[in-house]
């Protein structure tokens, strides 16, 4: 197995509640580390990266904070990046959501390098999918997947030197449940595979897990964005911007535990989890538990 490299990445400046940046140590306090090091993982901890500190400054031209935003996802993007180089697995803690730009562009060029094909599950309340130009708030945390389908700023698509990073056919998006009025327009337009609460409501989520993971092959990279809003508040309070309504603790798990019999995880990001809002701790607690299903910890030996 590979070595894995967390790579903290401090910041909220894509949120629109600060606290994220908070993120990364309270993984850390969760015991991520030695969680990895119990399944026999071997664990590097870069600590956290170095960026711009949050102007909490209104949105100039739909944007906020966007030179704050490029800075950071530079500095994300070259630390995968040379994970990758290293022949290492990037965990990156964020930090919130908006961080997965720089992360996942660095995974496309892994790929691309590679010859390899990539699929992107994304765990979320939110679709993630604005502009600019339709986005309500303008927090760039709402904007990441547009942005990696070549929807966004310059500055802010081509980290890899290539735009789209990736193709709306490379990703699934699963546990959707707030989307706005522009965002439904560009999901139905790109034709992203959503698995929204309803579907997963009617189709239940072994169904909606084993429909996300067709069609992967050994030559496939395996890319998770888990932002913890993704998770029923009820579970998980500490996030900027909850949502009720999400999947439960063994949906969760089921999810995980589902990818981890893939045996093709490449790469991962923990984001928006905000130490402010939570209890205890506990949401990063349940994240960490997560993650170990993530990478193969189970009840019993199975097949
Ligand atoms: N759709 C809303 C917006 O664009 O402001 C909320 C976005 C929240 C995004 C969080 C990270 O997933
Ligand atoms: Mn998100
Ligand atoms: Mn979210
Ligand atoms: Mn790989």
């Amino acid at each position: 197995m590979k070595t894995i490299t967390l790579i903290g990445a401090p910041t909220d400046v894509g949120a629109s509640v600060k606290g994220a940046s908070m993120g990364p140590d309270a993984l850390r306090v969760a015991g991520l580390a030695e969680a990895l090091q119990g399944l026999n993982l071997q664990v590097i901890d870069r600590g956290n990266l170095h960026g711009p500190a949050n102007p909490w400054q209104e949105p100039v031209n739909g944007l906020r904070h966007l030179k704050e935003a490029i800075d950071w996802n530079q500095a994300v993007y070259d630390a995968v990046e040379a994970a990758f180089n290293d022949g290492q697995f990037p965990m990156m803690l964020g930090g919130d959501h908006c961080l997965a730009i720089g992360s996942i562009s660095a995974v496309a060029a892994h790929c691309r390098r590679q010859g390899k094909k990539l699929r992107v599950l994304w765990f979320d309340a939110h679709a993630d999918s604005n502009l600019a130009t339709i986005s309500p708030t303008g927090n760039i945390h709402g904007m990441p997947v547009a942005c990696l389908m070549g929807h966004g700023p310059k500055e802010l698509i081509d980290y890899a030197g290539f735009t789209p990073a990736i193709q709306p056919s490379d990703i699934r998006q699963i546990g959707i449940r707030s989307v706005d009025e522009g965002e439904k327009k560009f999901i139905h337009e790109l034709n992203i595979q959503v698995y929204d609460m309803r579907y997963i409501d009617e189709y239940g989520m072994r169904n909606v897990m084993s429909s996300a993971l067709a069609g992967l092959d050994a030559n496939t990279h395996l890319h998770v964005s888990f932002d913890i809003d993704c998770l029923d508040p009820s579970i998980a309070p500490g996030v900027g911007t909850a949502v009720m309504g999400g999947p439960t603790y063994r949906e969760a798990q089921l999810c995980m535990e589902m990818i981890a019999d893939t045996g093709l995880l490449g790469s991962l990001d923990v984001v928006e989890l905000n130490p402010a809002l939570d209890v205890r701790n506990q949401s990063a607690t349940l994240a960490v538990d997560l993650i170990e299903s993530l990478f193969g910890k189970s009840t019993l030996v199975r097949n």
